[in-house]
């Protein structure tokens, strides 16, 4: 399985780490750390070194609760840090959901977007249909940043989360977009209570009936603080734990802040014989 992108077509046959680069002051885990450009290439440089796959820049932090940030703002954010990261070689992706931002960092050669809005806002899809190969990521969120997590009720969370992802799919490739550009994220925190991250991750594998490859996001969010009682910052070993749990339950991309500790995770995954295609397999 491949994930055809801008300029790289990404083998999935081996899971892969997007490593994380908020733009931002205020994210939840650090936010503040790389708002300056400069600091923010360097941690891109630094993610590579650690063996991230693939570059994940955003400007908005979407924890529960965040200010909405402005097109302008988003855009001063991380357009530089954008154009310099793409000079790097690897796969970047951009983390918004403003369809403004996503055509321009697709003008300066962006492979991929990231959107915790699935592409639902006016435009956003017209700027993913006009590109020829651009890779997208469309995660489910109840509700937005704002209110979700005030009224995170299901049914039944896995059934719903496969729905509402496979409706999107559906309007996607309904504009002519190529399958094989489109990657499924469960949306661990967004509109979602503890229980319901813990059973999309048991049942994860229900997911890939959707026959896209699917990309996990559990890096340092509260779901691992709420197990392990750790604040944002002492969430490593949680995190890992939960990339591998998602990998074994089938994901072909992990999203985290600690490239190397995930990375490291992964070899020793590799040393013991098993494989994301393996594991997508298995039962
Ligand atoms: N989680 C966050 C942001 N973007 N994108 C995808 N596809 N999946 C996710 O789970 C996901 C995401 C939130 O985490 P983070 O970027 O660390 O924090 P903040 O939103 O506060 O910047």
């Amino acid at each position: 399985m491949f994930w055809q992108t801008s300029n790289h077509r990404i083998d999935l046959n081996w899971p892969r780490v997007m490593g994380i680069v908020n733009t931002t002051p205020d994210s939840f885990s650090d936010g503040g750390q790389f708002a300056d450009a400069n600091a923010a290439l360097d941690h891109c440089k630094r993610l590579i070194d650690e063996g991230a796959d693939i570059l994940d820049i955003g400007g908005e932090s979407s924890r529960p609760g965040a200010a909405p940030v402005s097109l302008e703002q988003e855009r001063r954010r991380v357009l530089p840090v954008l154009e310099a990261a793409l000079a790097l070689g690897r796969p970047v992706s951009i983390d918004t959901t403003k369809p403004e931002l996503m055509a321009q960092a697709l003008a300066l050669g962006v492979d991929i977007i990231n959107d915790i809005n699935a592409l639902n806002a006016p435009g956003a899809i017209d700027v993913v249909a006009a590109h020829r190969s651009c890779g997208v990521c469309l995660m489910h969120m109840q509700g937005d940043p704002q209110t979700m997590q005030a009224r995170a009720t299901y049914a039944d969370v896995v059934s719903q989360v496969l729905e509402v992802l496979a409706a999107r799919v559906e309007t996607l490739r309904g504009r002519g977009i190529a399958a094989d550009r489109i990657v499924l994220d469960p949306g661990i925190g967004f509109g979602k209570t503890v229980e319901h991250n813990f059973e999309l991750l048991r049942r994860q594998r229900e997911l890939l009936d959707l026959g896209h490859p699917l990309l996990a996001g559990w890096s340092r969010k509260s779901s691992i603080g709420a197990v392990t009682g750790r604040e944002a910052g002492d969430r490593v070993a949680g995190s890992v734990a939960a990339a591998l749990a998602a990998v074994l339950n089938g994901a072909s991309i992990v999203r985290v802040h600690d490239v190397a500790a995930t990375v490291d995770a992964l070899k020793v995954w590799r040393a013991a014989g098993l494989t994301a295609a393996a594991s997508r397999n298995s039962q």
